[in-house]
């Protein structure tokens, strides 16, 4: 949770807020989502709205992103109404609710210090709009900084609890990340007779930064167990 401070003429006031996500990951029809703030439902206000998680209006969907999320700076104590509608659909709508992973937005992509493993979650988290998923079935992306050390650079997943996959990519935007070739590597599973972590080893040039997405596989999350070193 964020806060920041707001002058008024009377006294100081504080106003919290935090990044709230909401999602309707494992409902079972095509859906669209809205959240709204407001007093009642004629002076209801708008906040944000998605139809298909991590694709662009206009853009192919697959059927695994047919889902819905949202990703908004909500201020606490002020209450919000989530709309689930099914997209010319009706049936079973799962609704999550919950805080994101840190580095669940491309802009807040944790920097990795060469062989630190680094955990965390990947529970809750989202695909951007326009971002780039180098499987069909991925879901639920994380983002990593790495500076190189050497010519050669390995990342691996090993160690954590789910099945990821992961990419690489020369970055610096999200807007950019589809550009081709600016994607370097990608792995589902490192050994797939032996585990499904992943792992990449890909030319790099030392000094300069790269931007390592993990997501999960067939809608799998769980603890986020990455390593980058020289290979
Ligand atoms: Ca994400
Ligand atoms: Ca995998």
């Amino acid at each position: 949770m964020r806060c920041s401070e707001k002058e008024s003429t009377e006294a100081t006031q504080c106003v919290c807020t935090c990044l709230q996500q909401v999602s309707t990951l494992g409902s079972s029809i095509d859906t669209l989502l809205s959240v709204f703030t407001g007093s009642s439902l004629s002076a209801s206000e708008y906040v944000v709205f998605n139809d298909d998680c991590g694709v662009l209006p206009g853009a192919t969907v697959t059927v695994s992103h047919r889902h819905s999320c949202v990703t908004f700076t909500a201020t606490v104590g002020v209450q919000y109404y989530i709309q689930v509608d099914g997209y010319n659909a009706a049936g079973a709508v799962v609704l999550n609710v919950q805080v994101p992973p840190v580095n669940d937005l491309f802009v807040n992509r944790i920097t990795l210090t060469p062989r630190v493993r680094v955990s965390g979650s990947s529970v809750g988290a989202v695909l951007e709009g326009g971002e780039p998923v180098q499987y069909a079935d991925a879901v639920g992306s994380v983002w990593y900084r790495y500076v190189a050390t050497s010519s050669r650079t390995t990342v691996t997943t090993a160690d954590s609890n789910f099945d990821t996959v992961l990419a690489v990519y020369k970055g610096p935007s999200l807007s950019n990340l589809a550009t081709t070739g600016n994607r370097l590597a990608r792995n589902d599973d490192c050994s797939s007779s032996v585990t499904t972590t992943s792992c990449v080893t890909f030319s790099s040039t030392s000094g300069k930064a790269y931007f390592i997405q993990v997501a999960g596989f067939n809608s799998a999350s769980g603890t986020v167990s990455i390593l980058a070193r020289p290979a």
